[in-house]
Formats: C-alpha cells, sequence, structure tokens
C-alpha cells in the first residue's frame, strides 16, 4: 500500500510516518513543500527508512497536488498540512483558507479524477466549534467558529461531506482537539511554556538571571492530548468499514494557567501568583530566590500582544463514540504529557 502525508515536517505528519512505519509494512510519500532552509528535525527517526521518500507539494498548488496523487496512486491521503496556527490566521486570512479548506477541495479532487479509491483523512478541528454551545463537545455540536483558522477548518468539513456524497469517495474528517508533545511547534502555548520552563530552570541552576515567559489569557480552557495517541485514532478512523467523523479528545479541560503550575512543578519550582488581568505574574518564592543568589524572580507575565482578536474561551470534547465504535484509548494523561514536554526540552536545552 501507498500512503501520501502531507505536513510531514509538522507534529502529527511525522508522528503518524512513525506510527505506520512501525505498525504496517506501507510505504510512505512524505509531502513537504518548498523551503529555502526546511527544519527535518520531527523526521530524524525515519528520514532514511527505504519505505520513507520525501516529495515535493504545496497544498496551495493544484498542479502538484495533481500530479502527485496521478503519479503515486495512494490507497491513503492522509491532509495534516495546513496553516495551523489559530493567533496568526487574523493576519493571513487567505493564505489559511487557501491552504487549509481549498486545499483540501484540491485533494478531492485530485483523488476523484485519479485514485478514486483511495481513503482520504482531513484534519479538522475542535476550533470549529468556536463559541461553545455546549460541553462536553461532540460530533453534532453546531459549527460556530471564532477564528479565520476555524472557519477554514469548518469549510474543509462541508467540502469532505459532499465529496462523500457526491461521489461515494471513503473521506473522513476527524474533529481534533489540542494535542501536543515533543514534537508541537514552539508558538504553541504548552511548548511556548515548556522551552520557557526549560530555560528558565538552567539560568536558575547557573545563577543567572532570565527574563520572564510572556503569554496572553491565562484562563482559555483546553481539552489537551499527545498527537501520538491521536495519530492511533486517525488510523483507526481511515479503516472503518464505513468512512465516519469522530471527535478525539481526552474529555478533560485545563486552563493554561493549570498547565503553567504543572510545567514548573516538573522542576520543583512552586510559583506565586499575584496581581490581576494585564498585571498578573507568577514569581518564584522568596527562599528559592535566595536559595539560588539571583536577582530575577518573575518567572510569567502577561504581554497583551498574545491576545487574540476573539477567543475560545472554553473547549472540552466528548470522544466516547470513537472509544466505544473505534476501540481508541489514549494512553498518556495529562500530567505525563506536561512531564514529557517539560523533561524533554529541559534535556535538550541549548542556549
Ligand atoms: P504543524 O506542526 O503546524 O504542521 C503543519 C504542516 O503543514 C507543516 O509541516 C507545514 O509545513 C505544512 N504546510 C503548511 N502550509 C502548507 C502548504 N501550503 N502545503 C503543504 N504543506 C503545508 O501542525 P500539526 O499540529 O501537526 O497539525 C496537523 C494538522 O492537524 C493540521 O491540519 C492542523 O490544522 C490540524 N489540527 C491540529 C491540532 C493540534 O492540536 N495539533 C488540532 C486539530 C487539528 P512547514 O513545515 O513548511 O511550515
Ligand atoms: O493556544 C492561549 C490562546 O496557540 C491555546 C492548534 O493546534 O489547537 C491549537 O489551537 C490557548 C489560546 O492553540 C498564549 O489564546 C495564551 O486560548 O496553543 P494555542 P489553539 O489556538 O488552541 C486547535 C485544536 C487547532 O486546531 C490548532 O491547529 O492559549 N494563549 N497565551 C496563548 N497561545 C499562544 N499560542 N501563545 C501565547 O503566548
Amino acid at each position: 500500500m501507498k500512503i501520501i502525508i502531507t505536513g510531514i515536517l509538522g507534529q502529527d505528519g511525522a508522528n503518524m510516518a512513525e506510527y505506520i512505519l512501525k505498525n504496517t509494512q506501507h510505504d510512505i510519500f512524505g509531502v513537504m513543500r518548498r523551503s529555502s532552509n526546511p527544519n527535518f528535525i520531527n523526521c530524524a527517526n525515519f528520514l532514511t527508512n527505504p519505505r520513507f521518500k520525501l516529495v515535493y507539494g504545496d497544498l496551495t498548488d493544484s498542479v502538484s497536488i495533481d500530479s502527485l496523487v496521478r503519479d503515486i496512486q495512494p490507497d491513503y491521503f492522509i491532509n495534516f498540512g495546513a496553516q495551523s496556527f489559530v493567533g496568526c490566521s487574523w493576519e493571513m486570512p487567505l493564505q489559511t483558507f487557501d491552504t487549509n479548506a481549498t486545499g483540501v477541495v484540491r485533494c478531492l479532487e485530485a483523488i476523484r479524477k485519479h485514485k478514486k479509491t483511495c481513503r482520504f483523512y482531513s484534519a479538522g478541528s475542535s476550533e470549529e466549534f468556536g463559541d461553545v454551545a455546549y460541553s462536553p463537545q461532540d460530533i453534532l455540536h453546531p459549527i460556530k467558529p471564532r477564528s479565520p483558522y476555524g472557519a477554514s477548518k469548518a469549510s474543509a468539513r462541508h467540502n469532505v461531506k459532499v465529496y462523500r456524497e457526491s461521489y461515494g469517495l471513503y473521506a473522513v474528517h476527524g474533529i481534533l482537539f489540542n494535542h501536543e508533545g515533543t514534537k508541537r511547534g514552539e508558538e504553541f502555548v504548552t511548548r511556548k511554556i515548556t522551552k520557557g520552563v526549560a530555560r528558565i530552570i538552567h539560568s536558575i541552576r547557573n545563577k543567572k538571571s532570565f527574563a520572564p515567559i510572556e503569554l496572553g489569557n491565562l484562563d482559555a480552557k483546553r481539552d489537551w492530548s499527545d498527537s501520538e495517541d491521536f495519530v492511533d485514532g486517525v488510523w483507526k478512523m481511515l479503516n472503518q468499514e464505513k468512512p465516519k467523523d469522530y471527535v478525539l479528545s481526552s474529555n478533560e479541560t485545563h486552563t493554561i494557567r493549570e498547565f503553567i503550575n504543572k510545567a514548573f512543578a516538573v522542576v520543583n519550582i512552586d510559583g506565586i501568583w499575584h496581581g490581576n488581568g494585564i498585571n498578573e505574574e507568577l514569581s518564584l518564592p522568596n527562599y528559592l530566590v535566595e536559595e539560588h543568589d539571583i536577582y530575577s524572580s518573575v518567572l510569567v507575565k502577561i504581554n497583551p500582544k498574545f491576545y487574540r482578536p476573539a477567543e475560545v474561551d472554553l473547549l472540552l470534547g466528548d470522544s466516547n463514540p470513537a472509544r466505544q465504535e473505534l476501540g481508541w484509548q489514549p494512553k498518556i494523561s495529562f500530567d505525563n504529557l506536561v512531564e514529557r514536554m517539560v523533561k524533554y526540552d529541559v534535556d535538550n536545552f541549548k542556549i
């Protein structure tokens, strides 16, 4: 079997490739877009695997997507490529829509024309639920996006349904809640925090001053899981008898503040919160400042530039149907996730 995976240099694309290489005998064609300075760090474990091949393609370029499907004749097409950063989607609404929504139609069209039996995965998002109507959110929750990113994913979802019903394609649009890990991009809040904790603990251990981690809205609540658990759920969604969309989530929600507390606790720092709104700060307790003989004490402060024009305040998923009907079971808890990310960033810290 031949599998095309877009977004191969990103978090989920790389985890999906590792999962398939480990659990099947299929060949993978990993799609990267042309870049003057590509970063292969997430693919280090499989770049030289004989069952893996890197190919060029861009979701905004119909010719490249069409040629890939025509020439490779894939059995599966897993589309993880996207402008995936919500915060940036207000600054680049058209590029976001072209990549995330029109890009999905380009994939579906190429499959319809050249390989109708190819199974297609579309990377849907809990951001489609936006200003949520009820909790927990299930697959029937209304689509109410709050960002150009959420709107682009909602559009992709409609087109997957249209192509499935019009042409009988095996196409699924999984609704995935936030998922993280050691391959997570550094601008997303979890990785920004764990990299920040690693930088600060190295400074403290070396008796050097440090700058605080600057963040935006700490009250937002997210349903966080590990990406390695989710690629298993995606593969199960692609291998049902008939295509059906599912939610993948941890079924728990936590504030950004809780994530921060857990992350500092991994390095034995029990910070003290004080102030409100844009004046809120997390500080080192005095005994640690004295013990380590350092001048800096502010661990986290607010920078309003990280606030969004519109926020998704609460996400909490209901993935029970996926657990019951697909037999999917996540293995990594919220505490394990935070610990893994912090320990990885502390161990791999470079100045
Ligand atoms: P990611 O780490 O940002 O990876 C996205 C990848 O897409 C990057 O490698 C990027 O390439 C590539 N890409 C961007 N524009 C492209 C284009 N025009 N043509 C081809 N490739 C392009 O994202 P992720 O966390 O792995 O997420 C995977 C997918 O799941 C995305 O569709 C995302 O929107 C969706 N999703 C993610 C989450 C989550 O919490 N992680 C939740 C729900 C849905 P470069 O490396 O060149 O930038
Ligand atoms: O923000 C708040 C921010 O950028 C999470 C993507 O994978 O999941 C992800 O989207 C929350 C938001 O992820 C900072 O306002 C506070 O409330 O890590 P994030 P996201 O927007 O939830 C969904 C499901 C996807 O589909 C997306 O592809 O954290 N927050 N301070 C901050 N966020 C960031 N990035 N940076 C901050 O400084």
